[in-house]
């Protein structure tokens, strides 16, 4: 029997008393505190390990106050809201309601029935290599109850399929680097956030509890659906919708949202473990501009240090590592370069000196610096739940970007050990509150990430653009996310898509896989058909592992380079679109990737569409994931009028088509109405001074009325926080006639536009008016000069 099972327990409800927007309800053993913070928006606490709140994902979360009522109810009291009805009864049952009385989420009744794991001989068995799976010691356990129609999604970075029902994932954040297959139920990222579809009607829960953490939908038991935790208190959030949409506006109002990255962060970036000398760079460099094929970003992965010392360089393969970068920056290319948490053991090493002089080491339970191997050999861990550490860490960035470095990658920060797992109680001063391993093990990576962050943006003045590998619940304020050691397999491309698309509703804005997969060897067919994906997801990142074969767009033959610069220039012709979509990220948590259901949740057809994805508001993809594919089914969503991007052929929403996929066809549809802004033909971000505003507009035979804010600034400075920025309002009401109006509404950004140019599909001899005059279309362009907004 688990050891805590007697002690979770509420016994009866006592009574309640209201503080401001706080019901505090007495049960006979534990006080629950539900905590209203907005209409929507539920918080219970329940402290069953510490007085304090040890959150790190939520760090600004103010409550709007609203209005709602208490009253009691026969076996219990009732709180509504404007939208809520929640109904709480002895041992702390709750359940959920909306407005309408239509149950959303009610607490399971009955005693958990785990399924039995029959077992012989355990021992035999693993000596074979089988993985047996040990019984998980919970102290906290929700179960709800599982509805006949019910759809999960969410819970971060996890193998298997979009919907995550049958599914169990553990929130441990874990550095595996074997094949990540369906099995896997834990990988390097902890996001214990759910969002449940149950008959249209969504709403999330966020359990914010940074212990090992369990997220069960139904495999244990199709009757219920729970979550656990290892320890630490009960803190969870309800989230009503109604839309998915609102879940995730909401979750990130919660956690942050990611925050608007520099522009040239989305151009093509290039990583290798490891281009490990300069000239091998330098080649690298070259040949992207040699063979046209544009690249913003370049990566140095671990060899570039001298013997794995974290701010360090080896003066020998990279001898002048400034003016190596210096060269690079002129010829329109940034540095980013891995930094990992473990520090050398190793005096004279100067973070190795500081850090042990000044306690910013994580420690053993007697308090001496604690050791494991990773890289550097003997090797130390920062304490970066110490917001001392942070500081010492965030200034020791300034190495690096002094050098001229434009990111930081952080790897390994799991943390990762070589020598057996990192023992639980490992202690981790968080600033006066001891917390031992277990309690600190899946926030070490999220708090590496937010003192990074916090000094590239010192040092730089610009907004941070920094990588990491593990992370929690609100990691997207300070990080992308990138999704560690995936395979370059057909399997992991095709897994790629779900778990990035769940990742974008964990409010993890700015995600990406490793494109051509990181182990194993690639094949020209897969590193096409990945190009393919890569160009419509946030970070477009081509990486491999040591001694696997080269996967650079020119690695393979003339038709896969070709193939690879083709999709990289629809990248960068997209490059406006997609910064507009991250801007809007940026305010309400809407990911750029995103299932069809984000957009259609009224049409059930998309709530299990594991291989396509919308890309923003405008456009579909459905790439190809199997080898030799010569077509594919494709589900357009109900509603809409879908137009061919490649043809410009319409089809009507709410059918399955068949495409044919040559190797260089990715299908994308682009919605009817659609006005998406373009960019120019670089080689990189701010190659070409761009003053025409390039706008494609998508016209049908469908009448249609679509808006469209699309936005500038600088691309790099923190200024548009104080309104550098201009947003021009573009509407398109497609009738009798086709009437066109842009107008600038911010626009303290002084580098204007000054010409506009439509491109218009579809126009169908129909004429043309902007802004109130008729303007003339030639080869399906209209251009607007001297443009003054
Ligand atoms: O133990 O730095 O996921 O992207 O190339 C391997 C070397 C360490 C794991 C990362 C991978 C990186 C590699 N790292």
């Amino acid at each position: 029997m688990n050891k805590y099972e007697k002690e979770f327990k509420f016994g009866k409800l006592l009574n309640y008393e209201v503080e401001d927007n706080v019901v505090i309800i007495k049960f006979k053993q534990e006080k629950v505190f539900m905590r209203i913070i907005n209409s929507y928006m539920i918080n219970f606490f329940v402290p069953l390990y510490r007085k304090e709140r040890n959150s790190k994902a939520v760090e600004n979360l103010k409550d709007s106050h609203c209005d709602f009522e208490v009253e009691n109810i026969e076996n219990g009291i009732q709180i509504s809201t404007e939208k809520l009805l929640v109904k709480i009864y002895d041992e702390f049952k709750v359940d959920v309601y909306d407005k309408k009385g239509i149950i959303l989420c009610e607490d399971y009744r009955g005693e958990k029935e785990h399924f039995k794991r029959r077992t012989a001989d355990f021992k035999l068995a693993e000596a074979e290599g089988h993985d047996l799976k040990e019984v998980f010691e919970e102290k906290i356990y929700i179960s709800k109850k599982m509805e006949e129609e019910m759809y999960f999604y969410g819970l971060g970075e996890k193998t298997g399929h979009l919907n995550k029902k049958g599914y169990h994932y553990v929130n441990w954040n874990t550095d595996d680097p074997k094949p990540h297959g369906e099995t896997f139920d834990r990988l390097y990222k902890s996001i214990p956030f759910l969002i449940c579809l149950n008959k249209q009607n969504a709403f999330g829960i966020f359990f914010d509890n940074h212990f090992e953490t369990h997220f069960d939908m139904g495999r244990d038991n199709p009757k219920y659906y729970y979550f656990s935790g290892a320890d630490g208190n009960l803190d969870y959030y309800f989230i009503y919708g109604p839309s998915v949409k609102n879940v995730v506006e909401g979750y990130t109002k919660i956690t942050g949202t990611m925050p608007l990255p520099q522009i040239w962060t989305l151009g093509y970036q290039q990583c290798r473990w490891s281009y490990d000398t300069k000239e091998r760079l330098m080649e690298i460099a070259n040949n992207f501009r040699e063979k046209g094929i544009p690249c913003d970003t370049l990566y140095l992965d671990i060899d570039y240090m001298d013997g794995y010392r974290v701010f360090t360089w080896n003066d020998e393969r990279f001898e002048n590592p400034e003016a190596m970068i210096k060269r690079l920056n002129s010829m329109g290319f940034k540095l980013v370069t891995i930094i990992d948490p473990g520090v050398k053991v190793d005096k004279g090493y100067k973070i190795y000196d500081e850090g042990l002089k000044n306690g910013y080491f994580a420690t053993d339970n007697q308090g001496i610096v604690y050791r494991n191997e990773v890289w550097p050999g003997d090797s130390v861990y920062p304490d970066f739940l110490n917001s001392n550490t942070r500081k010492w860490w965030a200034e020791n960035q300034k190495i690096m970007t002094d050098t001229g470095v434009s990111g930081i990658w952080n790897d390994m920060n799991e943390p990762a050990s070589f020598k057996g797992p990192i023992p639980d109680d490992v202690m981790f001063d968080n600033d006066g509150i001891p917390v031992k391993h277990k309690e600190a093990h899946n926030v070490y990576g999220h708090m590496m990430a937010k003192a990074t962050y916090e000094g590239v943006k010192k040092e730089t003045g610009k907004r941070p653009f920094i990588v990491t590998r593990a992370c929690y619940a609100g990691t997207q304020k300070y990080s992308t996310i990138w999704t560690g050691d995936n395979q370059s397999t057909w399997e992991h491309l095709r897994m790629s898509l779900p778990m990035l698309m769940n990742l974008g509703l964990s409010g993890m804005g700015f995600c990406g896989t490793d494109v051509g997969g990181f182990g194993h060897d690639c094949s020209p067919e897969l590193l096409s058909r990945w190009v393919q994906v890569g160009t419509f997801t946030p970070l477009f990142r081509n990486h491999s592992a040591m001694g696997t074969r080269d996967q650079e767009p020119w690695a393979f033959d003339e038709n896969t380079e070709e193939i690879n610069r083709k999709y990289i220039k629809l990248r960068y012709k997209l490059l406006p679109y997609i910064y507009d979509a991250m801007w809007n990220c940026s305010k309400s948590g809407a990911p750029l990737i995103r299932p069809l259901l984000f957009n259609y949740q009224e049409d059930k057809n998309t709530y299990e569409i594991n291989d396509e994805f919308l890309c923003g508001d405008n456009i579909l993809v459905a790439p190809v994931a199997l080898q030799g594919a010569k077509a594919r089914m494709i589900y357009l969503p109900e509603g809409e009028t879908w137009i061919d991007y490649w043809t410009k052929e319409e089809y009507k929403g709410g059918q399955n088509i068949i495409k044919e996929t040559p190797l260089d066809i990715c299908p994308i549809f682009i919605k009817g109405g659609s006005i998406i802004p373009i960019g120019e033909d670089q080689n990189y971000v701010g190659e070409k001074q761009i003053d025409t505003l390039k706008v494609e507009v998508y016209l049908c035979k469908e009448n249609t009325e679509t808006r469209y804010h699309h936005y500038i600034d600088d691309g790099e400075s923190f200024k548009y926080q104080a309104g550098e920025f201009n947003d021009y309002k573009i509407k398109v009401a497609n009738g009798d006639k086709v009437e066109m109006k842009v107008k600038i509404i911010d626009h303290n950004y002084e580098d204007k536009y000054k010409k506009i140019e439509f491109i218009i599909y579809n126009l169908n001899g129909k004429s043309l008016n902007v802004n109130g005059e008729k303007v003339n279309v030639v080869d399906g362009k209209a251009i607007i000069s001297n443009w003054v907004g």
